[in-house]
Parts: structure tokens; sequence; C-alpha cells
């Protein structure tokens, strides 16, 4: 007899939790300490916007979240020195508007499929900003975003989909991928500093339009890769590393003060090639397997070699 009494209180008690989840969930943190602006989100799907209103700090919720318990919370007069952002599992969305950071902004999506994107106005980082996106397929879409210094963005485990268009980074810009298959496309931005870009393994598709930077490096690893460079220019040497896989290569307008170097190595390869011009050395290596190659002007002003292809387009 007892046992079943029990039974029913569980049953009961369960109940109760399961009709009352708004209570516990999806409110977002926000606090000031000194100079720093906290924010942490909870295990819900957050959405909180982040922006400055003149000079007053305002965190909005959206769609059902909350700040503190309130549909927004405004800082009077607070351009924080830091900001530490961490929304945890769940969902999230973040969205940057015209939001000043006189140093470091830090962000860490956290587990979930999470999309941090800046809105209708720009933002501006005075030193580094630095994105983590945790476990999960995330979606970091940033336009018109100016940094002092360093620009980083790690996808982590999980398909990136980074979208970056007309950005100004003071030094360098690296954005890392994981072995699912991402894509990132970088338009009408300039790096002061090198570019990195690792997709590591996975068929990733990455995409370099109007881009200027000091070097650049990009290495798709493991994978039946494609990538697109557009319009580019660097000062000093630009690397592609196509890595093992059935890789697709083209290159339309690419300047190097320097030297370039394209090795598309093991899987059946194809390179385009259109006016594509190194000060010092231009060098494409097919690597193993059947590889094509399409030579629409490649030139080198001290050295052009291309190696290991077999069928020329
Ligand atoms: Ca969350
Ligand atoms: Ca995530
Ligand atoms: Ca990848």
């Amino acid at each position: 007899m007892r046992k079943t009494v029990r039974l029913c209180a569980l049953a009961v008690c369960a109940l109760a939790i399961g009709s009352a989840p708004a209570a516990f969930g999806n409110n977002v943190q926000a606090k000031r300490e000194g100079g720093l602006l906290k924010v942490t989100g909870d295990n819900a799907a957050n959405q909180i916007v982040i922006a400055h209103q003149g000079n007053n700090l305002v965190i909005t919720g959206m769609n059902g979240t909350t700040v503190n318990g309130q549909a927004f919370v405004q800082f009077a007069n607070f351009i924080p020195n830091a900001a530490d952002v961490r929304m945890r599992g769940g969902n999230d969305v973040v969205t940057l508007n015209n939001l000043t950071i006189a140093v470091d902004l830090f962000i860490d999506l956290g587990a979930g499929a999470d999309r941090l994107r800046t809105g209708a106005l720009p933002s501006s980082i005075g030193v580094k900003m630095t994105v983590e996106g945790g476990l999960g397929n995330d979606v970091v879409e940033l336009a018109g975003l100016v940094t002092g210094e360093d620009l980083y963005i790690n996808g982590h485990a999980g398909r990136l989909t980074a979208t970056l268009t007309g950005l100004s980074i003071g030094k360098a810009m690296t954005i890392i991928g994981d072995g699912s298959n991402d894509v990132i496309s970088v338009a009408q931005t300039t790096t002061a500093g090198a570019t990195s870009i690792e997709s590591k393994a996975g068929s990733d598709q990455v995409s370099l339009v109007d881009f200027f930077a000091y070097a650049l490096s990009i290495t798709t690893d493991l994978g039946h890769d494609s990538v697109h460079l557009e319009n580019v220019w660097t000062l000093e040497d630009l690397q592609l590393n196509a890595g093992a896989g059935h890789d697709v290569a083209s290159l339309v307008d690419v300047t190097s003060g320097k030297n370039i170097t394209v090795t598309m190595d093991v899987g059946d390869d194809t390179v385009l090639g259109t006016n594509v011009f190194a000060e010092y050395d231009a060098v494409f290596e097919g690597g193993d397997g059947n590889d094509s190659i399409l030579d629409d002007g490649i030139d080198g002003g001290e050295k052009k070699e291309i190696k290991e292809f077999e069928i020329f387009l």
C-alpha cells in the first residue's frame, strides 16, 4: 500500500514540474563588474541583442528570453573595457548592434546550434574579439565590424557557417572549423595582419572575394574541398593547401607581393587560375592523383612552376 502512495506522489510531482517549464528557463544574467560586462545564458535557447543606444548599454531579450528576469536591462553610460558572454546550452541567438567594447570581447556560444550576428549598425572592438562556437552547427554572420587587433573564430565540433562581410581587422584574423563540412565566406574585408583559415577535415567551402591581407594561409585538410579566391591581394605570402580529397581551387585576379603556393595534395584535383601573379614565385602542385589545371594567366616575377598536373584544360 505504501509503495502505491509513494508512486502516486512522484507522478503528481513530475506533472507539476512538467506543467511549469517557463519559470525555470530562458533567462540571461547580465551584470557590470567595474569595466567588465558579464552576460551568462542558461541551457534554454536564449535570444539577446547587445547594443549601445548612445552611451547606454542595453541588453534586450527576444522571443521570450528575459534578461535579469526582465524584458531588457540597461547600464547607463557604460562602454565596457571588456565583455564576457557565455550562452551555455540551447540554440542561442546573439545579435551585436552598434556595440563598442574598448578592449576585448569574448563570446562562447556553448553547446547547441547557435547564431552570432551583427545588426543593422556596425560594432567596434578596441583590441581583440574571440568567438568560440562550442558543440553544434554554429552560424557566425558579421558585417561592418572593426577590431583594433585580432579576430578569432573557432567553430569547434559541428558545421561552422561563417559569413564575414565588410570587416576591418587591425591585426590577425583566424577562422577554424572542425571535422564537419564548414562553409567560410569572407568578402570586402581587410586584414592588416595575417589571415589564417583552417577548415580541417570534411568537405569544406572557403570563399574570399574582394579581400586584402598582409598574408594569407588556407588549409582545408581531408575531404573534397572547394576554395574560391577572387580579387584577393596579399602583401606577403599566399598559401593554399587543399589536403587529401578531390579538391577544386579557383583563383581569379589574385596577386601576392611575395609568393603564391598552391598545394592540392592527394586526390583528383582541379585548379582554375585566371590572372594570378606572384611578385616572386608562383608554385602550383597537383600532388598524387589525376589533376587538372587551367592556366589562364598564372605568372611569377621570378619563377613559375606548375607540376604534378596531368590534364591541361
Ligand atoms: Ca543558452
Ligand atoms: Ca554551439
Ligand atoms: Ca571541416
